[in-house]
């Protein structure tokens, strides 16, 4: 599933970010609502787009991409590059919001709605949970209502372009109301699961909800 060798992930770097946690930076102890503040708590605006990763950024070839979405479904899809680019596409415009504290606003985004993915895989009844699986190794959760969103996306054009190997192209998970790390970048496997699965990060302090404006950090 993920690359072979698979790179170490950068430890000094997860250290910081497990220590962040432990110290709960950034917290302001306000909750917000979405409706009537469009920046979260504790988030500064910024206008370039950050890239963060665990220390590698895997070359995902047209060739060597592959999309298998599986686990508790009724029918497994596996697609190329190709079949992919060939589904239904949506346009849309949101906001990124990173834990670490910068968010973005007015993205343009071109993908295939997240919708219309699982309408092709029809979860069974039983199926809660989304684990993402990347090529570097990571991996994230959310729960299959939180993925079910009209603005849950795989994109893999970001202003008009095609998102660059750093950002986590050809294709990557956007789920823009949840923090930016439950948006997997190179996109390897979508695996629905009756069971939740806690992630790289979930597993490192980090909340399995991340609701930026309850300031779902850690937990
Ligand atoms: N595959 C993969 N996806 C990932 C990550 C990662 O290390 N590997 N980092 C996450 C984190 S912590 C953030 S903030 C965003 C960053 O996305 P960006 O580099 O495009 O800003 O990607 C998320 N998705
Ligand atoms: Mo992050």
């Amino acid at each position: 599933m993920t690359d072979d060798p698979n790179p170490a992930p950068n430890a000094k770097l997860v250290a910081t970010k497990e220590k962040w946690a432990r110290d709960g930076r950034l917290l302001t102890g306000h909750a917000a609502d979405p409706a009537r503040d469009r920046l979260p708590p504790g988030q500064t605006l910024v206008r370039d787009w950050p890239v963060l990763d665990l220390g590698s950024q895997p070359e995902v070839t047209p060739q060597r991409f592959r999309l298998d979405i599986d686990g508790a479904v009724r029918r497994p899809l596996s697609l190329g590059l190709d079949a992919f680019m060939a589904l239904p596409q949506q346009d849309s415009v949101s906001d990124m919001h990173c834990v670490t504290q910068w968010s973005r606003y007015d993205n343009r985004w071109r993908g295939v709605a997240a919708s219309a993915l699982l309408a092709m895989v029809e979860p069974l009844s039983s199926a809660r949970h989304v684990i993402f699986h990347s090529h570097d190794g990571y991996t994230t959760n959310v729960r299959l209502d939180q993925f079910d969103q009209p603005d849950a996306l795989l994109v893999h054009q970001w202003d008009g372009k095609p998102i660059d190997r750093r950002h986590g192209g050809p294709v990557r998970v956007l789920i823009p109301r949840l923090y930016l790390w439950k948006s997997a970048k190179w996109i390897r496997r979508i695996e629905l699961s009756d069971r939740d699965k806690p992630g790289f990060w979930e597993v490192r302090g980090y909340h399995n909800n991340a609701d930026p404006w309850q300031e779902e950090r850690y937990g």
